[in-house]
């Protein structure tokens, strides 16, 4: 909690937070949702000031849905899609600063996050090719090329993976690539069932 306050950036935070959002009825919980966010975010800001321009774009779509969730008390992604949804699909596509639109932001990059730490994991040393890649197969497809260009060359800039696995602060490589296996299912399992849910509400395409 200490080592939190003060910025510093544990795996091990993440790892709680996605575990803690999965309920027995398989909702989605917001509050340890963006919690894991905000520890990612930590992960971002600690890897430099090169990925300054991703870690901005996360914080406002993490702090605009704290606020949502404040006044609207959402507690479950599942209601928070329902209680959006309850003014009509046109609407809530009209919507620029829906809750829906803005997790749809995050779910993608969720999934880029997911397949970069498999790569990590699998023990390639080479970062940039697999963060590349892992990339390339998950929110390229929805960014525009000028974006696509500065995040390509963000991605330079990673460490090695050696620096990657010391970053995440949870002790030995070893035991870093343990929890990477640990914490990588948690997150497939978020991921999981939001597209799902956005899915079924046909909200995959949301502007
Ligand atoms: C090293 C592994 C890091 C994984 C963390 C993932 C953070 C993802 C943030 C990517 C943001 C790139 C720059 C911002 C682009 C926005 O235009 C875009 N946002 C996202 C999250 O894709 C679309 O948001 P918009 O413009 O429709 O509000």
């Amino acid at each position: 909690m200490a080592a939190a306050a003060a910025g510093a950036f544990s795996l091990r935070e993440v790892l709680d937070a996605f575990r803690r959002c999965v309920t027995e009825q398989r909702e989605v919980l917001l509050e340890p949702y963006l919690s894991g966010w905000r520890g990612l975010i930590r992960f971002l800001q600690s890897l430099g000031t090169v990925f300054s321009f991703i870690s901005k774009d996360a914080v406002a779509k993490v702090t605009l849905l704290e606020g949502h969730c404040q006044r609207q008390r959402f507690v479950s992604l599942q209601s928070m899609v329902e209680q959006e949804l309850a003014a009509g699909p046109a609407a809530l596509r009209a919507r620029p600063d829906s809750g829906c639109r803005t997790v749809l932001r995050l779910h993608r990059a969720l999934r880029w996050l997911q397949l970069f730490l498999e790569g990590l994991r699998s023990g390639d040393p080479r970062t940039s090719v697999l963060c590349t890649d892992a990339y390339d197969a998950s929110l390229a497809a929805h960014h525009p090329w000028v974006v696509r260009k500065a995040a390509r060359l963000a991605f330079c800039a990673l460490p090695s993976r050696e620096a990657f696995l010391e970053v995440m602060n949870v002790g030995p490589p070893e035991e870093a690539v343990a929890m990477l296996g640990e914490a990588i299912p948690y997150i497939g399992d978020v991921y999981g069932i939001t597209q799902e849910l956005f899915e079924r509400h046909k909200l995959l395409d949301l502007p």
